[in-house]
């Protein structure tokens, strides 16, 4: 993200805050893993948005209309001895230079130079709970200068929470935002490529999660967006699962979540593959079912519809498909009004994405599920989860968990598929992993491999142009002829 970025970020939230008030956003604390180790700093999403200063302690001040500058920021001082030992720092000029700052303080003196800022002042831009020790402190600012009421000093009367505008503009993605969260969906769509090219039987989660880990910091995004979940077998229908350290069964299917963050963007992506390349025809049953549901739901993500439209489609296919596998029986009216499928889906179909994995932004304007605009960003991410031992279920379901996972951009004409880089139709997913069953010994075998994979690939995105519900239909179609060319 560019200075002049941020710069209109904080231009814009001044205008919507008017004049006579301020807003206070303190960064992320560091957090302490065990003894003298650090967990690996992030800032507070906020304050980097504002600001896109990634130290810790730092606080931000924006004071519309201040003739001595409206942006403040207080940050650690440089220190020679300290940054041999830990790394560089901005220091005050840094601040003011690279960052934009129209002052700069150090953090340590905080305490005395706040109140002044705050002498005056209407409103208060603050979000509490976050940083409690902040929380106290603000008082203790306010306290002080009701003491000064009688020289004069006017305090502000107004607390208000940050969240309500700063969160709304997040909401929409700049052109700048959409741009880097497209990279971070590329660079993900490609990990789980390569864990599908990768996997086979004997391996264990971790070892796949591995491959993730490298493919993002090859590709300049150190850190997965949020823990990777490599779920195998029946840890598929533990929806949060990350201990990741169950060996890989033949015969089985493997899910994985997992998406990295780029330039402090977050990209989310769901995947379930047969750990041997081959679906079952249960497992293809369920898979398919999903894949549908998926399709539907993304065909709803348009400008002007609501939120909970794609989840309304989802649940719709869901049950009319459950129905149809006798795993609900029953009218599928009356199934959704009594949300039978929820036995089998317990979470909804996505969530907004953005600098947060589960972003801000609301999801209801008063009692009205909002409405989606072009330039949201949002996860379409249907599933179902059949766990070992599910009473009154045939065995051949049981161990069966599934879900895919997409990042959609609402745009002006409807959607973009942020992630679409990662195949989902059965026969791409068997295509992909058929090619690369066991290791490639010789040069020469991976040179011909690799040359495989490519025609394959081209082959695969030659095939794309078609609308998603009779993409589903020609799978079966599409299937064997691909086997044919990958064995
Ligand atoms: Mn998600």
């Amino acid at each position: 993200m560019t200075i002049k970025e941020f710069a209109r970020r904080r231009k814009h939230l001044m205008q919507m805050m008017g004049e006579g008030a301020i807003a206070i956003l303190p960064t992320a604390l560091e957090h302490v893993r065990n003894r003298d180790v650090d967990y690996p700093y992030r800032p507070d999403s906020d304050f980097y948005y504002l600001t896109g200063f990634a130290e810790p302690d730092a606080v931000a001040v924006l004071v519309p209309g201040r003739p001595h500058g409206e942006y403040i920021l207080f940050c650690r001082e440089r220190d020679p001895l300290m940054e041999t030992w830990h790394g560089h720092r901005a220091g005050l000029e840094g601040a003011q230079e690279r960052y934009g700052a129209d002052d700069a303080f150090p953090i340590a003196d905080i305490d005395d130079i706040l109140p002044g800022l705050l002498e005056n002042r209407e409103r208060v831009y603050y979000t509490m709970g976050c940083r409690t020790d902040y929380d106290r402190r603000i008082v203790d600012w306010i306290n002080r200068l009701r003491k000064q009421e009688r020289a004069g000093i006017h305090t502000p009367g107004e607390f208000v929470s940050l969240d309500h505008l700063l969160h709304d503009m997040r909401l929409y993605k700049s052109r700048g935002e959409i741009k880097a969260m497209r990279q971070a969906a590329k660079i993900s769509a490609d990990a789980h490529c390569r864990a599908m090219r990768v996997c086979k039987p004997g391996l264990t989660e971790y070892q796949i999660e591995g491959e993730f880990l490298h493919e993002f910091s090859q590709q300049g995004a150190r850190f997965p967006a949020y823990p990777s979940i490599v779920a195998g077998g029946d840890n598929s229908c533990i929806l949060h699962y990350t201990e990741n350290n169950d060996s890989l069964r033949d015969g089985d299917l493997l899910l994985i979540d997992a998406g990295c963050e780029y330039d402090y963007y977050a990209s989310d992506i769901t995947r379930t593959f047969p750990i041997n390349g081959k679906f079952k025809p249960a497992q293809r049953a369920i898979y398919e079912l999903v894949l549908e549901a998926q399709y539907a739901a993304i065909e709803e993500v348009q400008p002007g519809n609501h939120w909970n439209d794609p989840h309304n489609a989802a649940v719709r296919v869901f049950t009319e498909g459950l129905v149809k596998l006798g795993l609900l029986k029953g009218r599928v009216s009356t199934l959704i009004k009594k949300e039978a499928y929820r036995r089998f889906y317990l979470h909804r179909t996505g969530h907004w994405l953005g600098m947060d994995v589960h972003d801000v932004g609301d999801y209801k304007v008063g009692e009205e599920w909002r409405v989606l605009e072009p330039g949201m960003v949002l996860t379409v991410e249907p599933g179902l989860y059949i766990p070992m031992g599910s009473k009154g279920i045939a065995k051949k379901w049981q161990g069966i968990g599934v879900r895919i996972e997409d990042d959609i951009l609402v745009t002006k004409e409807g959607y973009e598929v942020l992630s679409h880089g990662v195949p989902k139709d059965v026969g791409e997913i068997e295509a992909l992993m058929g090619g690369k069953q066991g290791r490639v010994k010789s040069k020469v075998k991976r040179a011909k491999a690799k040359a495989k994979t490519i025609t394959k690939k081209s082959k695969i995105k030659s095939s794309k142009n078609k609308s998603p519900r009779t993409k589903v239909k020609k799978n079966e179609a599409k299937r064997f002829t691909l086997k044919g060319t990958s064995t």
